[in-house]
């Protein structure tokens, strides 16, 4: 979340997704994910290996805004994801190898059900929901990205954590041989976030596991991340490897990196600025070198949703 600022405008942002994809060989084979091989009555959430391209059984969410999605080719070219370098191509350029399969998400701390899961077990009791959120990093700049993904509080209550969990614990994969970044000390690795009990199984939290229909791309936090729209961009943890409830406030990464800068809430506010810049107005990434910013709206416009879980809080100093 340094500043750096590569070109605004790109080649890239007019390529089709299409195009990208076959730059990429992302299309192996073209196979379909197999909901139509299963039976009985619940689908579940199958999700095929990285490169094999698109979800079955996506239902559209009536949470999505009807703002104008970015391009797959903004979505997936200008990235946060340390691990994999600090420049925003980096992740795009260095993340194409990595490995999403075989991927386990253990789950543990005060809930009824914990244990370690393949990823495909992992997923099966959820459905897929299409979720097009406007998205806001803490660096001033904005995307609408149509996510793919299962409730959070979905997950929440299949594990159903006891009355002990007040947070929920989020944990990215650390693996030195596949990130390169891991080698740098630009963060205490592993990526860490948290969100309270309230916050998770608010209706708004997803875990994304697809963009625009098709699996997630791995510079996005392949095979699954976190989705949190009305907080700052790095509350939404990629790669995810280990959900703990906890019954004390966990350690997140950039508060650990500057506490003074970054706060556990990480709710978007306009009116209280990072203390190296104002967070009132916005660039919409693809907008175009000429585009007026754009103001940011008070917990980035899903205020309706979830402003209630923080009317007790002074904003300005739960930043
Ligand atoms: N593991 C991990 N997760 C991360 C980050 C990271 O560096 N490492 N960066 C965060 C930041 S600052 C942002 S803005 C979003 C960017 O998500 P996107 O690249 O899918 O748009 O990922 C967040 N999740
Ligand atoms: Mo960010």
């Amino acid at each position: 979340m340094l500043i750096k600022k590569p070109a605004d405008l790109k080649p890239s942002e007019i390529t089709s997704e299409k195009n990208y994809l076959n730059r990429r060989d992302f299309i192996r084979g073209g196979a379909i994910a197999g909901g139509a091989l299963l039976g009985g009555s619940a689908v579940g959430a199958v999700i095929p290996d990285a490169r094999l391209g698109k979800l079955a059984n996506v239902t559209k969410s009536p949470y999505s805004t009807s703002e104008k999605a970015n391009s797959f080719e903004d979505i997936s070219t200008y990235n946060n994801f340390y691990e994999f370098g600090l420049g925003k191509e980096d992740p795009f350029q260095n993340a194409e190898n990595f490995k999403t399969r075989p991927w386990t998400i253990e789950v543990s701390g005060h809930a009824e059900k914990t244990g370690s899961f393949d990823f495909d077990d992992f997923m099966k009791p959820f459905d897929l929901e299409e979720r097009i959120y406007r998205m806001r990093c803490v660096e001033a700049w904005s995307m609408v990205i149509p996510w793919v993904g299962i409730s959070l509080a979905e997950v929440v209550k299949h594990f159903n954590p006891t009355s002990k969990a007040k947070y929920v614990a989020f944990e990215t994969l650390n693996d030195r041989e596949q990130m390169p970044g891991l080698n740098g000390r630009s963060l205490d690795w592993p990526y860490r976030e948290g969100l309270s009990i309230a916050e998770a199984t608010n209706p708004l939290p997803i875990l994304a596991v697809g963009i625009y229909g098709n699996v997630i791309p791995n510079q996005n936090g392949a095979p699954i991340r976190l989705v949190t729209p009305w907080k700052y961009g790095f509350k939404g943890i990629k790669s995810i490897v280990k959900i703990k409830f906890t019954s004390t406030r966990p350690q997140t990464s950039w508060n650990m990196a500057a506490a003074n800068e970054y706060g556990f809430y990480a709710n978007v506010n306009p009116e209280v600025s990072h203390p190296r810049w104002s967070q009132a107005r916005e660039r919409r990434i693809g907008a175009g070198i000429f585009a007026d910013k754009q103001e940011t709206l008070m917990f980035n416009g899903y205020g309706e949703d979830v402003a209630h879980l923080y009317k007790d809080l002074d904003l300005r100093r739960n930043f």
